[in-house]
C-alpha cells in the first residue's frame, strides 16, 4: 500500500518556531512507523512563500520578496536535518514546477464553471497596495505594517463557487466520518459546511507576489489556493522520471494545526472536487502548544521554547520524544524546558537508558558478552503479546501519544523485571545458571522488540542499541517478541542519555 504524508508548509515571513518543530516531528513518526511495515512512503513538508504578508515582511525590509522567501525557505529547510525529519521532498511554493502546475489546475477549475467575477470589498493598504484581513489589522482600522489608516476599497476578483460544494461536502462527511480527526474537529468543520458556505475570492488584483491567474495575467491566485495545491503539484517533479501521482494521490493524511482547519476541511476537498481530483483520505488536526504558563507562546511574554536549544542541550531525540509524550497529539499543550528536563531525568536516563545499559553490562560481565541462546521468559513475553498489533492500530489513527504510552509501558515492565529476577544474585550460584541465562536472553529481547518500536520516536538512539545489542533489523516484523535468542553478542554503549548539569 502507499501512504503520502505531508505537513502544513510554512510561511517563511517567521522564523521556524516550535509549533513546526513538533509538526513535522509527528508527522515522521508515522512516515517511518509506515517504512517499518514495508509500506510505500511518501512524506512531503515545505514552504508557503506567495501572499500579503511575504510581500510586507520584505516590504518592511526593504528587499525584494523573493530575496526574503530564498533567505528563510533555508533556514526551514536547514531545520529538517536537526529534527532528524525523514521527508522525501521539500517543495516550495516558488518553485517554477509548482507555479505552473497551480495555473493549470485552476485553469480547469475555471473551464468547469466553478469560477466567475465579482466585486471584492476590503480594507487596502496603499502604501502596502494591498488588501488587509480583518484579523490582521490594528485598532482602528490601521495597517500593520505602516500604522497609517486603511481606506475602505473594492476591486474586482475572481471568485470560487464554494457555496455549489455545500451538499458534496456533506456527503463526503457523512460517508467518511474519518475524514478529519480527531472527532471534535470533524464535528467542528461539518457544523461550519451545515451553516452554509459563502463563496471565495481566488484572486488578488493589486498584488504581484504570487501565481499568475492564467485567464487575466493582472491577478495573482489568492495565496491559499496556490498552497493548498502544493501537496498535489509536488508529486509532479519530486523525483524526476517518476509518476508519483499515479503512486501516491490521493494523500493518506495532511498533518495541520487546528488554526487552519478550514482551509483543508472544507475549501481543499471543495477544489478538488471542482478539478475533478480525487480527495485526501484523512486530514489529521493538533493542537497548539503553548508556553509553560499555559499562553500563547509570545517572545514578549518570554514562555518560547526554542526547538534549537533543546536541541543542543538535550539531543534530537529527546526533543522528538518529550513533543509526543508530553503533548497528548490532537490535543493542546503547554512546553516548556523544566519539563524537558523531567521527562529527560526520569524516563529517558533513568528507565530507558538505564534498562539499555544494565542489560548490556550485565551480559558482559556474566557471559562475557554473548547473549544466551536459550529459551526466552514465557511470562514477560506474555506481556509483549499483541503489542506491535496494538501500537499499528493506534499509528494507523495518528495517536502517537497513546502507541507512545504502550511502548512505554513495556520499558517499565523490563526494570520491574530486571527487580523481580535480581541477576546478581543469581550469578555467583552456579545451580541458577539457567534461570540467569533465561533472564539474560529476556531482557536483550525486551530491549530489542521495544527499541524497534521506539524506532520512528527516537531513531538516532534506538539504532545505536540496536546494533549494540547485535540486531540491527527495525522491520515491524521483527517486533514480536521471540521464544529465543540466536547468541548474538552485544558491546559496551556509552550512556544513550547521558545525565545533564
Ligand atoms: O499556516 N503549536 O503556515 P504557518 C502547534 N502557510 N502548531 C503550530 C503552532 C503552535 N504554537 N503555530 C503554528 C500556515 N503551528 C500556512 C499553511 S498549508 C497549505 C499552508 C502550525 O507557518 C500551524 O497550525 O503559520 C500549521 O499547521 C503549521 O504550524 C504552519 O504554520
Amino acid at each position: 500500500m502507499s501512504f503520502y504524508i505531508t505537513t502544513a508548509i510554512s510561511y517563511v515571513n517567521g522564523e521556524p518556531h516550535m509549533g513546526h518543530a513538533y509538526e513535522v516531528i509527528a508527522t515522521d513518526v508515522l512516515a517511518r512507523h509506515m517504512r517499518q511495515r514495508g509500506e510505500e512512503v511518501f512524506f512531503l513538508t515545505g514552504t508557503d512563500e506567495h501572499g500579503e504578508p511575504v510581500a510586507d515582511a520584505a516590504r518592511a525590509q526593504g528587499i525584494e520578496p523573493k530575496e526574503l522567501a530564498d533567505r528563510n525557505a533555508e533556514r526551514f529547510k536547514a531545520l529538517m536535518p536537526r529534527l532528524e525529519a525523514s521527508n522525501d521532498f521539500f517543495i516550495r511554493t516558488s518553485d517554477e514546477q509548482h507555479m505552473a502546475k497551480v495555473q493549470e489546475v485552476l485553469q480547469r477549475v475555471h473551464d468547469n464553471g466553478h469560477v466567475y467575477k465579482g466585486l471584492y470589498e476590503g480594507w487596502y493598504c496603499p502604501q502596502c497596495a494591498d488588501f488587509k484581513v480583518e484579523n490582521e489589522i490594528l485598532e482602528d482600522n490601521r495597517c500593520p505594517i505602516h500604522e497609517i489608516a486603511l481606506t475602505r476599497e473594492q476591486e474586482e476578483n475572481w471568485f470560487f463557487r464554494l457555496s455549489t460544494f455545500q451538499e458534496p461536502l456533506q456527503r463526503l462527511y457523512g460517508e467518511n466520518p474519518d475524514f478529519v480527526m480527531p472527532r471534535n474537529r470533524f464535528n467542528e468543520a461539518r457544523a461550519f459546511v451545515d451553516r452554509g458556505l459563502q463563496d471565495v475570492s481566488l484572486s488578488r488584483g493589486r498584488m504581484q507576489w504570487g501565481v499568475p491567474v492564467p485567464w487575466d495575467p493582472g491577478h495573482v491566485f489568492y495565496v491559499w489556493f496556490d498552497a493548498l495545491l502544493n501537496y498535489y503539484t509536488a508529486l509532479f517533479y519530486a523525483r524526476e522520471g517518476e509518476d508519483l501521482v499515479a503512486r501516491f494521490w490521493p494523500a493518506t493524511y495532511h498533518v495541520i494545526g487546528k488554526d487552519i482547519l478550514k482551509f483543508h476541511a472544507v475549501y481543499w476537498p471543495a477544489l478538488l472536487m471542482a478539478a475533478e481530483l480525487p480527495v485526501p483520505r484523512h486530514v489529521f488536526v493538533h493542537g497548539f502548544l503553548l508556553g509553560a504558563d499555559g499562553r500563547k507562546m509570545s517572545k514578549s511574554l518570554g514562555n518560547v521554547l526554542d526547538p534549537f536549544q533543546v536541541i543542543d542541550e538535550y539531543g534530537t531525540d529527546a526533543l522528538r520524544f518529550y513533543l509526543m509524550r508530553d503533548v497528548a497529539f490532537g490535543g493542546d499543550g503547554s512546553v516548556g524546558i523544566d519539563a524537558v528536563k523531567a521527562r529527560y531525568e526520569a524516563e529517558l536516563a533513568n528507565e530507558y537508558g538505564n534498562l539499555a545499559s544494565r542489560t548490556i553490562s550485565m551480559i558482559v560481565r556474566y557471559r562475557q558478552g554473548t547473549i544466551p541462546a536459550v529459551q526466552t521468559d514465557g511470562e514477560l513475553a506474555q506481556d509483549f503479546d499483541g503489542l506491535p498489533d496494538a501500537v499499528a492500530g493506534l499509528l494507523d489513527r495518528a495517536q502517537a501519544t497513546q502507541a507512545l504510552d504502550l511502548i512505554w509501558q513495556r520499558v517499565r515492565r523490563c526494570n520491574r523485571y530486571v527487580e523481580e529476577r535480581a541477576p546478581w544474585r543469581l550469578a555467583p550460584d552456579p545451580a541458577a545458571a539457567d534461570a540467569l541465562e533465561q533472564t539474560l536472553a529476556s531482557l536483550a529481547e525486551g530491549i530489542r522488540v521495544i527499541s524497534v518500536l521506539l524506532h520512528p520516536y527516537m531513531p538516532a538512539s534506538t539504532t545505536r542499541l540496536l546494533g549494540a545489542i547485535g540486531s540491527p533489523a527495525i522491520d515491524y516484523a521483527g517486533a514480536a517478541f521471540a521464544a529465543r535468542w540466536s547468541g548474538a553478542r552485544v558491546h559496551q554503549l556509552e550512556p544513550l542519555f547521558p545525565k545533564r548539569a
